[in-house]
This record gives structure tokens, sequence and C-alpha cells, in this order.
């Protein structure tokens, strides 16, 4: 290595449950390379492709200072302009808007461009000082959430880690060899050691091509799946009554409910050979120490939270989780105990503030009849025009001439194109933050690595410059990144950074005691629920199949297909489908079907074919595959309207109903119908 070559250590800020540790080497103030820490006890030297390119979207084609739409709305025109002009814009529409219809009709959008704890949520404390309309926070995770609490309590277990020492893993729904690779090397390691690998997807992923056994129920079908293995070892004793009763609320009324959910009752819901259920049951329930790592992939249904529930019962009939290698892990958020109020300020919110639902965020813009209607949208680390399910109703909203949207953005998103005023942003490189993980549980340090050469801002400092262009005075606006850090350390009791694991690294990992859950479960009673007691009385009292899906509420004549929107390998959500290189890797905008279907539907590979849903229709190009099962087809990658001829974005094709008990889009709960449009090759006439 040349000498003036230095490494530095720092933190991925992408929404991917690992937040790995990374290694970068930089020259002159130029990135070198980007690997991972081989010192990191998750990272273990390994990151994706996705964070070693990241030099694309660093060194690529950014917004490098504030920018004033000139032409129609979404049309792409703007002018330069200087942070003054822009701050004074934003003040005094946010001004005017509070004086004639109330705070409530600004409404700050934020989501997962970082997920460090000073950046993220920066907006929250002006949110609050002021009175904005605050953001229901539902796009990812809630539904899978609600699941998981109804059963075990709090959001953690044993250490993602601990997989090595397992005998028998179960990746259910999650695609992890795509969306968490530093799972599979611990999957990896187990199989070495001879453990056996199931993985629940309803399509061959690239994770279920590695496994023993692949499941494959229909979409939204888990819960039944996971009843009748309980029926199977509740059956053939392969359950720890000890542990149950000690344990647990399981009692006679559940087991008895347990008894009509035989495999072949199963068989009938998720499609799978009543033996392969009653195969695999056997093996889980023999296993010394089964480990089932849960995906939030699986949760993104109508009845997701049900079926993470009953998902999360089969660990506590094995008495699993207090065995080393054994247990379940959604996520280890709860572990963490960072207390954010320098931040965020909550002790500043007014309770009678509204909250509004962002993944309804194309409602909220077109509703009439919503009280202040919102006037000023403020976006930060979000991409919704992408990312929000019914899209097409989101950029009919964002083109109204009476809406004033800001968006804060390192890159020219569809977001940003359908703004009036763009704010650059700083990368991870150029500002400090702390992350915390949802995936295993490492806090970090990184400081800023890069100076800023532009006239980017970081989140926190966009906050302060607004907040004070509206008069507030507070200490909370002022002050540096570094020093917002220190205070969180303060105020949450950790040690200084300068004792962190080479000043960068926390271990947050829960006592034994705690992750195994020895001392009892995080609900009030101690015990695990096989009772989920959800608000909403229309769900399911005991672990069950939940018919609510799209399949079960729409006529099979008009939408005969299921159809699922999982991500692809080369972009995480919509961050890096702007980068040339990530462009010429990605497949255009491919339909996944199964070779039946696609015959019954005369479509050929390679042909163009139209896609409705009940909101949108739009065109891709088929790909006959067993890869899928029949009756479902699939898109992979989250594209941008650019990608399809119709100009709108895949989530045109989703719904964003609220599903049961507390919100969330079952983003991968759509059905469709297929037509063929034009064979392969053959010009489509306008
Ligand atoms: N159909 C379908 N839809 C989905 C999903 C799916 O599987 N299928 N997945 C869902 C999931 S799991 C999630 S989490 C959401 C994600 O949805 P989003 O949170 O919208 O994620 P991205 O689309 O990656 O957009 C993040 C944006 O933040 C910007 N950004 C990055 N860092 C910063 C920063 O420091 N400051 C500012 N101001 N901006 C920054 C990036 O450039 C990027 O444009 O999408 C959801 N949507
Ligand atoms: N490469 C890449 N990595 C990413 C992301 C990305 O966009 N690209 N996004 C990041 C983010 S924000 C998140 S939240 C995570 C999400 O990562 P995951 O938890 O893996 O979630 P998904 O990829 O949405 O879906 C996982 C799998 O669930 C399956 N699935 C869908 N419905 C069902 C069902 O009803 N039952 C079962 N058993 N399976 C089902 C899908 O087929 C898919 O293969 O990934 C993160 N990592
Ligand atoms: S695996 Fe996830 S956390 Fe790790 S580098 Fe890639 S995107 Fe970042
Ligand atoms: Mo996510």
């Amino acid at each position: 290595m040349s000498p003036i070559q230095t490494v530095h250590l720092a933190t991925c800020p992408l929404d991917c449950p690992s937040a790995c540790s990374l290694k970068i080497t930089l020259q002159n103030d130029k990135i070198i390379k980007i690997a991972g820490d081989d010192n990191h006890s998750f990272t273990q030297g390994i990151i994706c492709g996705k964070m070693s390119r990241y030099a694309d979207i660093h060194n690529g084609e950014r917004i490098n200072q504030p920018l004033l739409r000139t032409g129609k709305k979404g049309d792409g025109q703007f002018k330069p302009i200087s942070w003054n002009q822009a701050l004074e814009r934003i003040s005094n529409e946010i001004r005017h808007a509070s004086k004639h219809y109330g705070p409530e009709s600004v409404f700050p959008f934020y989501y997962g461009g970082t997920m460090g704890v000073v950046q993220r949520a920066a907006i929250d404390r002006l949110t609050h000082k002021a009175g904005f309309s605050m953001i229901e926070k539902t796009l990812c995770s809630p539904i899978a959430e609600s699941g998981w609490s109804a059963g075990v309590g709090a959001h953690l277990g044993p250490a993602p880690e601990e997989m090595v020492q397992s005998d028998c893993i179960v990746l259910w729904g999650i695609n992890a060899a795509v969306t968490h690779i530093n799972i599979m090397s611990f999957v990896k390691q187990a199989q070495q050691n001879g453990a056996q690998l199931i993985v629940v997807d309803p399509y061959q992923t690239r994770t279920a091509r590695r496994a023993d056994i692949h499941l494959n129920p229909r979409p939204g079908t888990d819960g039944a799946l996971a009843c009748a293995m309980a029926h199977v070892l509740l059956k053939e004793d392969l359950v720890d009554r000890n542990y149950l009763s000690k344990y647990s609320d399981f009692d006679t009324d559940v087991e008895a409910h347990y008894k009509s959910r035989t495999p072949e009752w199963a068989e009938q819901i998720t499609g799978i050979d009543a033996a392969l259920i009653r195969k695999t049951a056997r093996l889980f329930g023999k296993a010394q120490a089964p480990f089932i790592k849960l995906g939030l992939g699986m949760s993104r249904q109508n009845n997701g939270a049900s079926n993470i529930h009953a998902v999360s019962t089969l660990p506590t009939l094995t008495g699993a989780w207090k065995k080393p290698g054994g247990g379940a892990l959604l996520m280890t958020s709860n572990g963490f105990s960072v207390n954010d109020t320098p931040v965020r300020h909550s002790q500043w919110i007014n309770p009678n503030t509204r909250s509004l639902d962002m993944s309804r965020l194309g409602a909220l813009l077109t509703d009439q009849a919503l009280n202040p209607a919102i006037s000023v949208l403020m976006v930060f680390n979000t991409n919704p025009a992408v990312s929000c399910p019914d899209a097409g109703l989101i950029r009919q909203g964002l083109k109204r001439e009476d809406l004033f949207t800001v968006v804060h953005e390192q890159v020219m998103s569809d977001t940003a194109q359908l703004a009036d005023i763009v704010l650059p942003a700083t990368t991870f490189l150029e500002h400090a933050d702390l992350y915390k993980s949802f995936g295993q549980y490492t806090l970090q340090h990184t400081p800023a690595l890069l100076p800023v050469t532009s006239e980017a801002r970081c989140n926190h400092d966009v906050v302060n410059a607004i907040a004070q262009a509206l008069g507030y005075t507070d200490e909370a606006f002022t002050g540096t990144v570094e020093q917002r850090i220190e205070e969180i350390i303060q105020v949450s009791g950790l040690p200084p950074i300068a004792q962190w694991i080479d000043q960068h690294w926390l271990d947050m990992t829960p006592s034994e005691r705690k992750r195994r859950f020895l001392d009892g479960f995080p609900q009030d009673d101690g015990l695990f629920h096989f009772r989920p007691g959800w608000s909403n009385p229309d769900m399911p009292d005991l672990p069950d199949h939940w018919p609510v899906n799209q399949r079960d509420r729409l006529s099979q004549e008009d939408y005969p297909l299921d159809f699922m929107t999982p991500p692809d390998n080369v972009a995480i959500n919509s961050t890096f489908s702007l980068v040339p290189s990530v462009q010429k890797r990605r497949e255009p905008p491919t339909l996944w079907i199964h070779p039946n279907d696609a015959d019954a539907l005369d479509i050929g590979e390679g042909d163009r074919v139209l896609v409705s849903s009940t909101t949108a229709s739009l065109t891709f190009l088929a790909h006959r595959t067993q890869r899928v099962q029949r009756g479902l087809c699939l898109c992979e990658g989250m594209h941008r309207a650019e990608a399809f001829p119709e100009k709108m974005p895949l989530n045109a094709l989703t719904r964003a109903d609220r599903t049961e008990p507390n919100g969330g889009p079952a983003l991968h709960d759509n059905r469709v119908n297929v037509f063929r449009v034009s064979a392969k090759d053959e010009s489509v006439s306008a």
C-alpha cells in the first residue's frame, strides 16, 4: 500500500439489517476501496456488492446546490439558488401555511435513506416544536412488529452470530442471500458443521437455492404452515411440556385448537404437500437447537402480523429459546438502550397533534376531506414517489399546484424531480453519526471522513437552518453533529467513544438471560402468548390462517395471479437506481411467470406483457421460469418510473390499504391479470 493511503472505520448507513462495519481506504480524499471490517463481530469482513460500489453514488451525479423549480411540476427543470434564498422561500411557505391552515398543514416526511440516529430523525425536533403533522412510519416493519409483540413481547432474541451453533436453521420469509448477506456466512458455517437449512419462501430465491428443504407456500399462508408444524410437534410429542407450562399461556384449549390444523388442512391452503410439512416438522422438532430467522418480507401481507405470530410459537413449543444456537429472531431493535431525546425532543410532542400514515401518502395528498389539507411537504431521506405503494396517486398528489414540496436529497430522485425546491444532502462519508441496527447488536460511531466540496449540508444542519429561519432560538436548533452525538452518549449512560472498541463500536448484545428469555418473556405476565390478544376482534384468537388477502377478496377471474415485488441484488430500495453502472447491470422490469401459466396466456420468453392490478397497468418483459410456483408471478427490484413505458414506477401496482392491527402496507400481497402485448422483438405500435 502506498504511504499516503489511509484506512478508516465507518458504518454502512443504508436501510439494511446488517449495518455493516466498513473499512474505507482513502487517498487524497478519494475513495480507493470500501470493504468489510474483519474485526467487527457481525460483519466479519463481509459486505455486499452495493456498498463496495458506493463511490459511484458519492462521486456520481449529485445535487450540489439548492435548486428552484422553473418548469411545470415534474418537468425536471430547475435553476440554482443560494441557501439563503432557499431558506427564505421555505420559511415563508411554512409561515403562510401555518397562519392560514394551521401548523398541521405542514408534513415533514422521512424514512430510511440514512439510518443514523442523529441524521435520520433530525426533522422530528422541528416537527414537535412547531406542531407540524407527525409521520406514522409504517412503510417497512410495523406489520412484523405487531406479530412479534403479540407473542414474544419485545424486538430482540438470540444474537444472529449464535446461528453457527444451530443444527437446523430456518430462514422464513427472508431472502438473506440478497437482503442480509452476513447471515448467510453464519448459515454456511453451521452447514459445514452439519446443520440443515430450511427456507420458506413462495419462490426459489437465491437463498432458497442453498436450502436442504425449500418450502414454497402460497404468499400469505405461513400461518397455516406454522400451525400444521405445531400439530405434528404436539402429536408426535416433540414439544417441551415443562417449558410450555413455565414460560407460556399454552393450555388444553390451545392444544385442542391445533388438533384440527393437520398437514392435510394446511396443504389445501399453502399448496405444500402434507408429507413434506410432516417431514419438515419432524426435522425441526428433533433438532437440538433449531433457529428460525424471520424476515420482514413474509410480513408484507394483509394477514402478515398473524403469520409472524404463528411462526414465533414454534420455538416456544420446542423450548428452543433456551438452547444456545436455538430460538428465533425477527429484529434486534429493542436491544439498544440509546436515548435519542437530544435529536428528536419528543418531550415537545403535543398529544393532540395528528399523525399521518406515510404509506398512504397518495391518499393524503389527494384527499379533499383531509382537514387541514397538506400544503407543505418536506421530504428527507426517502423517495416516496418510487418506494411507497399506490405510487400513481402519489405522483398525482405531488403535482398539485397548491402543494409546496421541499426535497432534501443526494441525487435527482423521482421525488426530487417533482419538488419545488431541492436541497443538496451530504453522504455518510461527509457527516458524522451513530448507528444502531435492526439485525445485529452493535452500536457504531462514524466521524465525517471526507470534506464537503459542494454546498451540500447534512440533515442535522438543514433542520437547524430551517428552524432558525422560522425564528426558533432553542439550543436544540444549534450546535454540531458531534455535540449531539456526545449528548446522546451522555443521556444514554454509555461509555465515551474513546473507550469503544477501535473507538468505533460498542457491543450491546443483551445478556444471555435476557435474549433467551430465561427469566420470562417481556410481556406483563412474563409469558409467551399463544393467545395474541389482537386489538382487532376480527383477527383470530389463536395462531391460525386468517384469509384476508387479496386472493380472498378479489375475483379469481379478474385477477387470477398472485404478484410479489421483492428487492433485487443491485439496489437497496430505490437507492443506487440512478447509478449508470447499476442501470447497466439491472434487467429491465421483468415478470417471472411459471411456464404453465405463461402457456395458458400464450406468453413466450421475452414477450412484452401488460400486468394489471386494481390500481394500475404496467408493461414488463416476460421470463418463464419454474422458480416461481403456478399461480404466482413477480418482479424483482423497486423499478422507478423511467424503467416502464408508462412512466410509472413499479409501486403504481401495489395497494396502500392499512393492514391489521397497526397499519403497514401489504407490498407482496397483490393480485393481477397478465396480458400478452407483443412477441419478443416485435415492435409495439403506439
Ligand atoms: N413494492 C415494494 N415497495 C417497497 C418495498 C418492497 O419490497 N416492495 N420495500 C419497502 C421497504 S422495506 C422500505 S424500508 C422502503 C424504503 O423506502 P425509502 O426509505 O424511500 O428508501 P429509498 O427508496 O432507498 O430512498 C432513500 C432516499 O434517501 C436519500 N438519502 C440517503 N442518505 C440521505 C441523507 O443523509 N439525507 C437525505 N436528505 N437523503 C438521503 C437517497 O438518495 C434515496 O433517494 O421501501 C418500501 N417499498
Ligand atoms: N439487495 C437489497 N437488500 C436489501 C434491500 C433491497 O432493496 N435490496 N432492502 C433492505 C430493507 S429496507 C429491508 S426491510 C430488508 C428486507 O429484506 P427481507 O426481510 O428479506 O424482505 P423482502 O426481501 O421484502 O422479502 C423476503 C422474501 O419474502 C418472501 N415473501 C413474500 N411474501 C411471503 C409470504 O407470505 N410468506 C413467506 N414465507 N415469504 C414471503 C419474498 O418472496 C422474498 O423472497 O432488506 C434490506 N436489504
Ligand atoms: S449488507 Fe447491508 S449493511 Fe452491509 S454493506 Fe451491504 S447494504 Fe450495507
Ligand atoms: Mo425496509
